[in-house]
């Protein structure tokens, strides 16, 4: 493979893996914003980033079970109705590093910085594949078709030198209301080259891995995308499962995210003096499940009070309307009183009253996808 043309990168974001380029900002940066900037976003690869430079020629086929395929080029989608969805990408290996400490997982190492929030701009993969002939609101085409399946232009080592590819159930893909976007921009400008240029598609709610980048083709098919990643990874497995005696065929290719929240204004174990500190993260749930409340402890998780929250500040380059910000993280500050040593944690409770879990033991699984259990910092008072 072929490193020789990356883009180049912000210098604080934090490499976790250099080739394919793993690298997310240092978690104090993370929370300066609601809107996180673009070089700022962490990215996450599996190959060289692809170089599309006629973007006169560059068109999306569009194919399998509809009536009848389809070329599309960028300025047939940008015809259609613009839309932009404030949405949070997660990877599903946010926070691994700690699950690792458990147990050793395989997978790229994550710090608590894979996860942002952009305001995507593009049009809704509903309009275009009405645009094609498949209905809005359908379960099925009339040839059959269930599911929407995206082919990327890059190549990876797992899909043996083949394209990234994922789907999503043609249900979501069809219903405007899920606000999936083949997306052309990024916080108002042009989708950058490790972000996607020139269109990639947003699958809000939804673990990073089915956000296609660099979209080169849409199939309609009848059964899941049977691709390296959504049928030989991100599935998660009970804690019992090891390389051994893996079966990847019973489990579903994870899609929704769990509820989520991470302190970014703290190291792991501070050393401070006695007195106050400010606790700031995000929070997120997938499914489009909003933050209900944010839970803070300095007791370890004896006690605890709800934390202040934030979500929609003045998005300039948004017109008038966020089209909806279910999709969108929140932002929590709290300000605390460390009496001595002690280990200070958030949780979350997303709107349908899902928790995360205690202990990252719990949920360890051998992929080392999901870990959302309390975060928790250590603190060491000094004098
Ligand atoms: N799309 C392609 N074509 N190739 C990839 O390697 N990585 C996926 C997804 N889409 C990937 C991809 C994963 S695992 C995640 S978490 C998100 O893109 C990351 O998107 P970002 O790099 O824009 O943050
Ligand atoms: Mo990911």
């Amino acid at each position: 493979s072929d490193y020789s043309q990356e883009p180049p990168r912000h210098p604080s974001l934090i490499v976790n893996a250099k080739e394919p380029f793993n690298a997310e900002p240092p978690r104090s940066a993370l929370i300066l914003s609601y809107v996180t900037p673009v070089d700022m976003f962490y990215k996450r690869n599996h190959g060289p980033i692809p170089i599309v430079d006629d973007i006169e020629s560059y068109h999306v086929d569009v194919s399998g079970l509809i009536g009848s395929p389809a070329k599309l080029y960028m300025r047939d989608i940008r015809r259609l109705p613009k839309y932009n969805v404030t949405a949070t990408l997660q990877c599903a290996g946010n926070r691994r590093t700690a699950m690792s400490k458990v147990r050793t997982v395989r997978g790229v190492g994550w710090d608590i910085s894979a996860i942002g929030n952009a305001v995507w701009g593009g049009a809704k993969l509903a309009d275009v594949l009405e645009l094609v002939g498949v209905p809005k609101l359908s379960n099925v085409t009339q040839s059959g078709g269930k599911h929407v399946e995206f082919v990327s232009i890059d190549k990876c080592k797992e899909e043996k030198g083949g394209p990234y590819k994922a789907s999503i159930p043609l249900s979501q893909a069809t219903n405007p209301e899920a606000d999936v976007l083949l997306a052309y921009e990024m916080n108002g400008e042009s989708l950058n080259r490790d972000h996607g240029y020139p269109l990639r598609v947003v699958v809000p709610g939804v673990i990073g891995a089915r956000s296609v980048k660099w979209l080169d083709s849409i199939n309609i098919i009848a059964e899941p995308c049977q691709g390296f990643f959504m049928a030989k990874d991100y599935k998660m497995f009970p804690p019992t499962v090891n390389w051994d005696n893996i079966n990847w065929d019973t489990r579903r290719p994870q899609m929704d995210f769990p509820v989520q929240c991470a302190i970014c204004s703290l190291e792991d174990v501070i050393v401070t003096a006695p007195g106050k500190v400010r606790v700031c993260g995000y929070a997120a749930s997938g499914g489009g499940r909003g933050i209900e409340r944010i839970d803070i402890s300095i007791d370890g998780g004896k006690t605890w009070f709800e934390a202040s929250r934030y979500q929609k500040p003045e998005i300039p380059y948004v017109a008038d309307d966020i089209s909806s910000d279910k999709w969108a993280w929140v932002l929590f500050e709290a300000t605390v009183d460390v009496p001595g040593n002690t280990e200070i944690v958030a949780k979350a409770v997303d709107i349908a009253g899902n928790v995360q879990p205690e202990n990252v033991e719990t949920i360890w699984n051998l992929r080392g996808i999901l870990n959302t259990s309390w975060h928790r910092v250590q603190v060491r008072v000094g004098h």
